[in-house]
């Protein structure tokens, strides 16, 4: 492992985690086999740490309140680390601008790491890279890894797959649609948060809060012993911040005592290992030359209307069983 100095990154050397992620990020196979090499030497360092995702549509205020959470639990001693996810960057590959200088003391604090979102990848290549990475901080030492995303599609679903904690961001205001929130993703919250409490938009939150509460109310619970609770707060303001981190920390033992934590671990890691087989198997059969004939007729039959897409993909998977029984 020349490249990345195992030491320092245990040490939380910023440059060196950085450089981790890098690695982790990379599609070049002579990079995945360094960090996979990587991933397996740090994996007993890793899982110790509240894996919180944080999503909302954009201009919520997510990178303003976690600018303010962060410092809150840094002064009760905490090391964290923020990641982003930005759904956009697979299509225009670009990421989330500003991330740095909306968390202007973050970015420089040495208890803080921030990350923006790779570009250019897939939505499901981004959660890999996301999911590799909060194993990287862990193995740092951050005992807080955030997970910023827009809400904007599938992104909500994947990060609350690799989280520990569901934060939803809502705006004031939001009236009986919930601000386009789509279909299912408040069935993903653990916690909800009405952001820009502050000023004009006081009584709108108000009113908002308790709009949200009669949604929740209206949802199956996801946990019996966890009635998702309704913030009111202003990031800009750093008011009613507290109060969030009060009920992670209750929501945190609540799930420990009722040993849901690490079963909701365990199964996070058993669907990831099953997400990365099916990816590999189909990334095998497309990219290697051993069946691209077969692949291109059976491609050539599935056009023509002669053999049905289902029958074709099990004859593909059954030929890639049959070479590695072969070997
Ligand atoms: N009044 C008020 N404005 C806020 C508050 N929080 C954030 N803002 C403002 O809202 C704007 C967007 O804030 P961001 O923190 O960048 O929002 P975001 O959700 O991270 O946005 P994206 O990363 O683009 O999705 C900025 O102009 C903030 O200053 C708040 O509590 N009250
Ligand atoms: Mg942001």
């Amino acid at each position: 492992m020349s490249v990345i100095d195992l030491d320092r990154l245990r040490a939380a050397d910023p440059r060196a985690l950085g450089r981790a992620i890098t690695l982790i990020e990379s599609s070049k196979s002579a990079h995945r086999d360094q960090a996979e090499e990587l991933l397996s030497a740090i994996m007993e360092e890793t899982g110790h740490s509240l894996r919180i995702g944080i999503t909302g549509v954009p201009g919520v205020g997510k990178s303003t309140f976690i600018e303010a959470f962060g410092n809150h639990m840094i002064e009760q001693g905490h090391k964290v680390a923020v990641l982003t996810i930005d759904p956009s960057s697979s299509i225009n590959g670009g990421s989330i601008l500003g991330d740095k200088t909306r968390m202007p003391t973050l970015a420089i604090h040495p208890s803080a790491f921030i990350r923006p979102s790779p570009s250019g990848a897939t939505l499901g290549g981004v959660a890999r890279r996301t999911r590799e990475a909060i194993l990287l901080c862990e193995a740092a030492g951050f005992d807080i890894v955030i997970v910023e995303t827009v809400g904007v599609g599938q992104s909500e679903t994947l990060v609350s797959e690799m989280t520990d904690l569901f934060l939803l961001m809502l705006l004031p205001g939001g009236g009986d649609d919930l601000q386009g929130i789509k279909r299912g993703i408040m069935e993903l919250a653990d916690i909800v948060v009405i952001n820009k409490a502050d000023g004009d938009l006081q009584r709108a939150a108000k009113v908002s809060a308790s709009d949200v509460q009669h949604a929740l109310q209206l949802l199956k619970q996801k946990f019996t012993r966890w009635r998702v609770p309704v913030l009111s707060v202003s990031a800009l303001h750093n008011e009613s911040v507290d109060q969030v981190w009060d009920q992670v920390c209750r929501y945190q033992r609540l799930m420990q005592s009722d040993d849901l934590f690490d079963t909701r671990r365990q199964n996070q890691s058993i669907d990831w290992m099953w997400r990365e087989a099916g990816e590999i198997v189909m990334q095998t059969l497309r990219s290697s030359d051993q069946f691209a004939e077969e692949c291109d007729q059976l491609q050539q039959q599935v056009k023509a209307g002669k053999l049905a897409p289902t029958v074709a993909a099990g004859r593909l998977v059954a030929r890639l069983v049959n070479v590695d029984s072969d070997n």
